[in-house]
């Protein structure tokens, strides 16, 4: 049975589910969109990514045609529909139709885009061993030019980082800011560990709020582990004992290797692997 997506309030299969080559984003990568995660048939963290959602939309000035309710039940209809239970959803808005030029005010309505599929999970070894990061020359880009803060559909800065990151062997990019600090990775955000403490980049250092990030920083917390949100140079990343990745999709992931620079022990470290464990609960029980 062919996958059933959500298109602008209809659910049709996925060979009919299309936009207009006129859509704006398409076009212009004028939309805003994001990942969730579904675990055992409940979306997990369902309100904070509609939060996000809203938030990116508000930033460009795009109004989402449908309310918060109707998001989430058209979310969890195109779950129910395809029998998904441990799954991927990828909800996208864009401007929508409009004409040739960048003129936002061309298009007419904007287009509400639900998929949910299987996931495809970083294989398992990458968990047990870890995996080794490159710092890119791209930069992740300034607030001043566009915020990181919208997950927008414009994705090219990230794609430039992971291009520069696959030719150096790397499935994974470590971005600076343009001050030369450490921001994120094309799809993940960093956590070091350092000495027992949780370090992590602020937001204005020019980063997406991740879920995942605020949901591990919550579980630090809960276990009493101390977590401070400061500016990190690449320096800090080759001397930490410990250095992660999360994401909705990779959910924690340890990195051993940095630029050629062994982190810590070289192996996933013990922080590491208690706040991976402490996450995995609370994904099966929430
Ligand atoms: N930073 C960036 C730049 C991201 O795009 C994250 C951090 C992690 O945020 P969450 O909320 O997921 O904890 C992201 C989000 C994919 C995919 O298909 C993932 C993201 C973006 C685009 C595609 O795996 N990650």
């Amino acid at each position: 049975m062919s996958l059933k997506i959500y298109v602008g309030g209809k659910l049709c299969d996925k060979e009919d589910a299309k936009v207009s080559v006129y859509d704006h984003g398409l076009l212009y990568g004028d939309g805003v969109f994001e990942g969730i995660r579904s675990y055992r048939g409940k979306v997990f963290r369902m309100t904070e990514h509609l939060d996000r959602l809203w938030n990116s939309a508000k930033a460009i000035c795009l109004e989402i045609p449908i309310s918060r309710q109707e998001m989430a039940k058209a979310i969890e209809d195109t779950l129910a529909v395809n029998g998904i239970k441990d799954g991927y959803i990828r909800v996208v808005v864009t401007r929508g139709v409009g004409t040739l030029g960048l003129d936002p005010n061309r298009c007419s309505n904007p287009t509400v885009i639900v998929i949910a599929d299987k996931i495809a999970l970083y294989p398992d070894e990458l968990y047990q061993k870890g995996l080794s990061l490159v710092t890119v020359s791209v930069a992740r880009m300034p607030s001043a030019a566009l915020s990181p803060r919208i997950k927008s559909l414009n994705y090219l800065n990230n794609i430039l980082a992971k291009i520069e990151g696959n030719q150096a062997g790397c499935i994974e990019a470590l971005m600076l800011n343009h001050k030369g600090e450490i921001a994120e990775c094309t799809g993940d955000n960093i956590f070091l560990v350092r000495q027992g403490r949780l370090l992590t980049p602020p937001i204005d250092a020019g980063i997406l709020e991740g879920v995942t990030r605020d949901t591990v920083i919550g579980l630090a917390k809960q276990l009493g582990i101390d977590v401070a949100e400061l500016p990190l140079t690449k320096h800090d990343v080759y001397i930490a004992d410990e250095c992660f990745l999360t994401g909705t999709a990779a959910e924690l992931v340890p990195v051993v290797r940095v630029d050629c620079r062994t982190i810590g022990d070289g192996v996933p470290g013990p922080v590491t692997r208690k706040l991976t464990a402490a996450y995995r609960e609370l994904t099966q029980k929430s």
